[in-house]
């Protein structure tokens, strides 16, 4: 077998050119979601799927947030009816646990959730991270993002801008752009109570409930959703991460095509 006889200059221009025009394109985009945990990835995975150009800005060089650590590192998680519908839809194999629970492998649970964002035209954009939000006439309209290498380097280097129509919180226990965008803007009076101690049962009811929009154009999903109202928090249990995601990309969906 012959390799192909790939020289440098040709990887090198390649990786920049294509790259270049991949950046380019994240330039402007009608939902932008902050995270590809759990709720970020099934948010991109809906949005996507409805038409609507859309970006995952991820800071890790990987996918899956939480869901990767299992519980206390145990490689499976739980979720529960009715989120395993979603699971089923996406390929990923539910094994029976006891009435309304299923056990989940979390590598498949990751590998699915990302394909399933990507397969519907969800761009990710992995290790950016968002460091603050675009807010004019009291709105959202997009994030400021600088690489993590930076960030981590303590570099003083200028972010950019990647403007939204939509801006959805997905960062998990944090909350990190409502918390960015209270911290930074006080005279908004938004608020980010922080989560509170376990209480799984009503965890995940509050978690969907508490899903939605905070400030015009910023939106909120998953964990970041019940750090934000106050919350409790649940342990290694999805099913609300995933009901989260949809239900906030159905607000999306509703809202943005109400106001094209
Ligand atoms: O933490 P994470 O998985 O959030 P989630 O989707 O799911 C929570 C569960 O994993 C679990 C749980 C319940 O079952 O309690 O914790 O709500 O995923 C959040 C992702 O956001 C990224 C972070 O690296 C992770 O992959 N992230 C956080 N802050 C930023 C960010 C930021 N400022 N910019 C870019 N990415």
């Amino acid at each position: 077998m012959e390799i192909f006889p790939v020289e440098e200059y040709v990887v090198t221009s390649a990786i920049i050119e294509r790259g270049s025009k991949f950046l380019m394109d994240l330039a402007k985009n009608d939902v932008i979601i902050v995270g590809a945990g759990p709720s970020g990835l099934v948010t991109g995975m809906y949005i996507a799927r409805a038409g609507l150009k859309t970006c995952i800005i991820e800071r890790r060089l990987s996918f899956g947030g939480g869901i990767g650590g299992g519980g206390m590192l145990f490689p499976r998680v739980i979720v529960q009816e009715p989120a395993q519908e979603i699971l089923e839809e996406i390929g990923v194999k539910l094994e029976p646990y006891s009435r309304g629970i299923w056990v989940v492998d979390v590598a498949e649970f990751i590998a699915k959730l990302a394909v399933g964002a990507i397969d519907s035209g969800a761009r990710i954009l992995l290790g950016a991270n968002v460091e603050d939000l675009i807010i004019k006439n009291s709105r959202v309209h997009g994030v400021v993002v600088q690489w993590s290498a930076v960030t981590s380097a303590g570099l003083h280097v200028d972010p950019l801008a990647f403007e939204s129509r939509a801006v959805v919180d997905c960062t998990g226990h944090d909350a990190e752009v409502v918390t960015i965008a209270a911290k930074k803007n006080p005279e908004l009076g938004i608020k980010v109570l922080g989560e509170h101690s376990m209480d799984a049962v009503r965890a995940e009811k509050g978690v969907v409930e508490s899903t939605g929009e905070v400030f015009p154009g910023l939106w909120v999903a998953g964990m970041a959703a019940a750090a934000v109202r106050g919350g409790p928090r649940m342990g290694p249990i999805f099913g609300g991460m995933i009901l989260s995601g949809k239900k906030v990309a159905d607000l999306i969906i509703k809202e943005l095509k109400r106001c094209p």
